[in-house]
């Protein structure tokens, strides 16, 4: 479990990530489909774009918004975030079927975009606590897939 302090660093670095969530959000998509250009094929919708077209579509853009606003509501219960996690477990397990490595994946990725665009709000202590809750995150999501028979 985090400790008060740890969950203090994420919402501190979170108050301004809140300012751009569709930015954040899309940066890390950006980064993620670049340096790994297996993660864009479990995208039906945005499998067939190129970096140029990834770069400005307003689809990929809003994906980055849901997928920040969903990290977001996880983060805000500090822990209590069953009810949040579970549905996404079961999505991502059974339907869009994402390897626990994707989420392994995203996770580094989420950490890099932090450390450059929040480098006063995001050092070494909130790197640490951001870290350890997506390990946290990863951990249970991969709970989640066993339950529903995937070992992604
Ligand atoms: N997704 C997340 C979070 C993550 C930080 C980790 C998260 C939070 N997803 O068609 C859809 C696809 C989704 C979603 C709808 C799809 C394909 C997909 N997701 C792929 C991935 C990957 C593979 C590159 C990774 C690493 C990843 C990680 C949140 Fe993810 N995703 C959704 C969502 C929400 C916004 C929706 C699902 C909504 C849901 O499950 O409702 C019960
Ligand atoms: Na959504």
């Amino acid at each position: 479990a985090l400790s008060d302090q740890e969950w203090h660093h994420i919402l501190h670095v979170w108050e301004k990530v809140e300012a751009d969530l569709t930015g954040h959000g899309h940066a890390v998509l950006i980064r993620l489909f670049h340096d790994d250009p297996d993660a864009l094929k479990f995208f039906e919708r945005f499998k067939h774009m190129k970096p140029d077209e990834l770069q400005h579509s307003e689809d990929v853009k809003k994906h980055g918004n849901t997928v920040f606003t969903a990290l977001g509501k996880i983060i805000k219960k500090k822990g209590h975030h069953e009810a949040e996690l579970k549905p996404l477990a079961k999505s991502h397990a059974t339907v869009h079927k994402i390897p626990i490595k994707q989420l392994e994946h995203i996770s580094a990725k989420i950490i890099d975009v932090l450390k450059e665009k929040h480098p006063a709000d995001f050092g070494a202590d909130g790197q640490a606590a951001m870290k350890k809750f997506l390990d946290m995150f990863c951990h249970e999501m991969a709970a989640g897939y066993k339950e529903h028979g995937f070992h992604g």
